[in-house]
């Protein structure tokens, strides 16, 4: 599937320039590229450096007419800031067809070459400013979310909003709802909403929800917020792809809080309690205070900015200004001590490897040696008649030997 997209790369590059080039200037295929070599954390496994340009000269294929023409009016659609074209290409990258996914890769890679130029003119600062906001269901993100766009688009902002929702696949989600919530948001032009799709998978979650970002910049979106539920690990799979990562938290009892994870109150670089107006403003008060206490107790994630927690009412719009106030500062004191662009850099990182995890497991799990005799080991180690590592030897010899 690399070679294929490979080859589709090369071809979609031409004119001006040639595949090779183009890949070269996208940071893809540079024999001695500095960084590129890499180890698997925990295990022994070298990526070789280079992937030889022989093999791309020797598997090149052509698109086809259709392709072509669907991803030049894709590509010329998305940068010249039509919506239905940034719609078009999320539903591209959200695909399961192997070859839409390959298409998706070759739209994705030259946005990406067309914001990495914007980005030079821009003095190696990133364009837009990433928002992750997560909470406990309920929090008040997409009222908040939904006035705090408002009042980006009245400031001639581009805002797009992406929902990450990990629970639509099992239960059909609340992403109708959230819809419906931002009611005045969605019916903003200067304004791009969509449920980011979740494939049913946290690698799910990391590929179109980073992919959709990158198309939403390319779109020229300035201000990308990313809401997701504060349910198992999505939180944290958005976490790592954001400039800056908001907790929302209701002004509610001690048991409605329990959920949320210490871990993600770690990741918050602002926390906000939410709906601080009438009688919750005497709760919301003292959770902020709480948090603001609590927060003193843990590590600092970044030397230039120390988090902080404020109270906020979608309803009253009390707050609202202080909070995006607050953001606004964080993301030019990261973007002046060099940390927000050095956290973007680690992220293209994670995002690498956590889409090579997904889909090495996927093979292994797949691979006909492995699923024949998988189901009798699983069994064997839950009743306890051979071990776990044990288990996992036999599997991965079986898979190394056949593969
Ligand atoms: N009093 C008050 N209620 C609010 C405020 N913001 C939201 N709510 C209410 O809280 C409920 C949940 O709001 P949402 O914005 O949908 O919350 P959410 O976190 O997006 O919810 P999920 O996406 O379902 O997890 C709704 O009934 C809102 O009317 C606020 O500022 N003040
Ligand atoms: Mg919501």
């Amino acid at each position: 599937m690399r070679r294929l997209g490979v080859r589709l790369l090369r071809h979609f590059y031409r004119p001006p320039l040639t595949g090779v080039r183009l890949l070269h200037q996208g940071g893809i295929l540079t024999g001695s590229l500095p960084g590129h070599s890499s180890t698997i954390p925990g295990s022994s496994c070298h990526i070789h450096r280079s992937v030889s340009s022989t093999a791309v000269s020797q598997h090149i294929q052509d698109l086809s007419g259709p392709e072509q023409r669907l991803l030049d009016k894709l590509y010329d659609g998305l940068i010249s800031g039509q919506r239905a074209s940034l719609a078009e290409s999320i539903t591209l990258v959200e695909t399961q067809h192997p070859r839409k996914k390959e298409l998706a890769q070759v739209l994705l890679q030259k946005v990406l070459v067309f914001r990495r130029e914007q980005e030079r003119r821009n003095g190696g600062k990133p364009v837009a400013f990433r928002v992750g906001l997560s909470g406990p269901p309920g929090a008040g993100k997409s009222s908040f979310i939904e006035v705090v766009g408002k009042m980006l688009t009245g400031q001639g902002h581009k805002v797009a909003v992406l929902a990450v929702d990990p629970s639509s696949c099992t239960s059909g989600g609340s992403l109708l709802g959230d819809k419906t919530r931002m009611t005045e948001l969605s019916r903003d032009m200067n304004a791009f909403i969509r449920p980011s799709p979740a494939s049913g998978t946290l690698g799910g979650v990391t590929r179109t929800t980073n992919e959709a970002i990158v198309l939403c910049e390319g779109a020229g979106y300035d201000i990308v917020l990313v809401e997701t539920v504060g349910v198992g690990q999505s939180e944290f799979a958005v976490a790592d792809m954001v400039d800056m990562f908001v907790l929302l938290i209701p002004p509610a009892g001690g048991d409605e809080l329990q959920g949320i994870k210490r871990g993600i109150i770690e990741r918050a670089d602002l926390v906000v309690v939410t709906k601080s107006d009438g009688d919750l403003v005497v709760p919301a008060r003292r959770i902020q205070t709480e948090y603001t206490s609590a927060l003193k107790l843990l590590r600092r994630q970044t030397r230039s900015w120390n988090p902080k927690v404020v109270r906020a009412s979608a309803h009253t719009f009390e707050g609202i200004p202080e909070v995006w106030a607050k953001m606004e500062a964080y993301r030019a004191a990261m973007l002046s001590s060099g940390e927000l662009q050095g956290r973007r850099r680690a992220q293209q990182k994670v995002w690498m490897w956590s889409l090579i995890q997904e889909n090495v497991l996927w093979h292994f799990q797949n691979h006909p040696a492995v699923r024949g005799t998988l189901p009798r080991l699983e069994q064997k180690v839950t009743r306890g008649e051979i071990s776990p590592g044990l288990a996992a030897d036999l599997l991965l010899k079986a898979f190394s030997e056949t593969s």
